[in-house]
């Protein structure tokens, strides 16, 4: 089953988003398989970031990933890639579309509140990051019958 790295950054932390977002997540039909609050290294923050650091934004970036706590989860559902960046929107809160959580919630791009990853490939290698095999617990929820023919 497909599985997705979903962040909770920490402007959602500090506005007390976090259950907010996560009942969006358990609404849509979703399964959390992992879930941890954490104060991130700048060695992590980089990492999870590294595509991205030739950019003229990478290291405010960073900063800001590391200036306060941030909710790491692992979502599972079929499509949930996909689906998960649709119930986050676009990456600027501003042009996002009403209805997802940075269209509802957001204004600046540099405090766009949550991550997820954009592709299988992305998703299996910031899993790997972020969670040991441990910290992941695989079960079915008593529901999915009622949510999946
Ligand atoms: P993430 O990776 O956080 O889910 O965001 P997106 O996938 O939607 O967008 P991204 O990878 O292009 O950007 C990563 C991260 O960098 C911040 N950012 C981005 C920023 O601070 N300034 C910028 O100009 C851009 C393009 C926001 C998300």
């Amino acid at each position: 089953m497909e599985r997705t790295f979903i962040a909770i950054k920490p402007d959602g932390v500090q506005r007390g988003l976090v259950g907010e977002i996560i009942k969006r997540f358990e609404a849509k039909g979703f399964t959390l398989v992992g879930l941890k609050l954490v104060q991130v290294t700048r060695e992590l923050a980089e990492a999870h970031y590294d595509v991205h650091k030739e950019r003229p934004f990478f290291n405010g970036l960073v900063d800001f990933i590391i200036s306060s706590p941030l909710v790491a989860m692992v979502w599972e559902g079929e499509g949930v890639i996909a689906s998960a960046r649709k119930l986050i929107g676009a990456t600027n809160p501003l042009t996002a579309e009403p209805g997802t959580i940075r269209g509802d919630f957001g204004v600046s791009v540099g405090r766009n509140l949550i991550h997820g990853s954009d592709a299988p490939e992305t998703a299996q290698k910031e899993i790997a990051l972020w969670f040991t095999d441990e910290e992941l617990v695989s079960w079915e929820a008593s529901l999915k019958s009622w949510l999946v023919e």
